[in-house]
């Protein structure tokens, strides 16, 4: 049997809108032809209430699947035990089955494959849930046994204390354990691990750069196949800078942004911008300009992780309370350079809770228009 395996399609994002549902119907599309069986490991929208026109989209995509589709949620979609999450949504339309904490049989010709399901829980529960909800579950010596979640893993993506590890998911009882969450594609432990990434581009990082698509398992060669489902270009440049001026870095940029537009209209791009500046100006004086979908990741004159380090240390060695040492922090790089709020007052507000913190900026600003 084949069985194909997607994930993190984030309909609805903002950012690339249109992409994410393109992509998502050529996946569902192409594996609908390629295999007998699709699993969604979650966050199929990118938020937990999306608009009715991206659900709309959702099910007009789902319905183009002629095979049946097995779906978890994401973090991205999880809402309250008593409360309704749009994949449970699609569940009902009939669009996808919906796992929780349960498995499920599909067979076909003979052969049979038995597939357990565990919606996202947040990461510090991640293996108490696990663990719980397995107890129930028994491997079918006459099944294909595969598990599906949406969760961090430990050496792939630290997400916290308590988290999945890949040492942990290799003890598990299946053939195939199947991750949605982490966004970039990747296989794991000699290929019983797979991550599909998502179909959509949704952070324009470096890692971004390699192909969007998702997996295709055999169940008889157990072998995988990563199949490509081709998404606008996206590229990743770096321009370095030494004592630059303003002008220096702005003509840079468009420079590259042209020579990139010229090749590829529709492309993303992502510069990252580093280096130094000339003396006296620092990263805030210059103001850079906008291009469509380019994003400009501005490093200029921030210092190395090193330096910054090796400033903490000193910061300890004068043996202030943290608190102190935070405050010590935000003074230095607000103080005299922003005039919204006091520092000693904003951190206060900080501590107590972002709707303090929110209150405190709106009543600051009104006073100041
Ligand atoms: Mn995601």
């Amino acid at each position: 049997m084949k069985i194909a395996i997607l994930g993190d399609h984030h309909l609805g994002y903002q950012r690339f809108e249109i992409d994410s549902y393109i992509q998502t119907e050529k996946a569902i599309i192409d594996a609908s032809q390629k295999t007998d069986v699709i699993l969604c490991a979650g966050d199929i929208f990118d938020i937990k209430i999306p608009k009715l026109e991206t659900i709309k989209n959702a099910i007009e995509i789902f319905k183009k699947a002629s095979i049946p589709i097995f779906a978890i949620h994401g973090n991205h979609e999880r809402r309250s035990k008593d409360m309704v999450n749009p994949v449970q949504l699609l569940d009902t339309a009939n669009q996808v089955k919906v796992l929780h904490g349960e498995s499920v049989a599909f067979e076909k010709n003979g052969e049979r494959i038995q597939i357990f399901g565990l919606g996202s829980v947040p990461e510090e529960y991640a293996v108490v849930a696990l663990k719980k909800s397995l107890e129930k579950y028994t491997k079918k010596d006459d099944a294909f046994n595969v598990l599906m979640i949406h969760q961090s893993i430990k050496e792939l993506m630290p997400g916290g204390e308590d988290e999945l590890s890949l040492e942990y998911l290799e003890t598990l009882p299946f053939d195939l354990i199947v991750n949605g969450h982490i966004h970039e594609t990747m296989v794991k432990l000699g290929g019983k691990l797979l991550i599909p990434g998502s179909t959509v581009i949704t952070q324009m990082k470096k890692t971004e750069t390699s192909p969007k698509g998702y997996f295709i398992y055999d169940t008889y060669t157990k072998k995988h196949e990563f199949v490509d489902i081709g998404t606008r270009p996206f590229f990743y440049e770096i321009l370095e800078f030494k004592d630059a001026g303003e002008y220096e870095v702005k003509d840079a940029i468009k420079k590259k942004v042209d020579e990139i537009k010229n090749k590829s209209p529709t492309a993303l791009l992502t510069i990252k911008i580093d280096g130094t500046l000339k003396q006296g100006l620092s990263n805030s004086d210059i103001s850079l300009e906008k291009y469509e979908n380019v994003f400009l990741d501005n490093r200029l004159n921030i210092q190395s992780l090193a330096a910054s380090m090796e400033r903490i240390k000193d910061l300890r060695k004068e043996n202030l309370p943290i608190k102190e040492i935070a405050l010590k922090e935000l003074r230095s790089k607000t103080e005299g350079k922003i005039t919204l709020f006091d520092t000693e007052e904003m951190f206060e507000k900080l501590l107590q809770g972002t709707d303090e913190t929110l209150e405190y900026l709106e009543n600051k600003q009104k006073k100041q228009e």
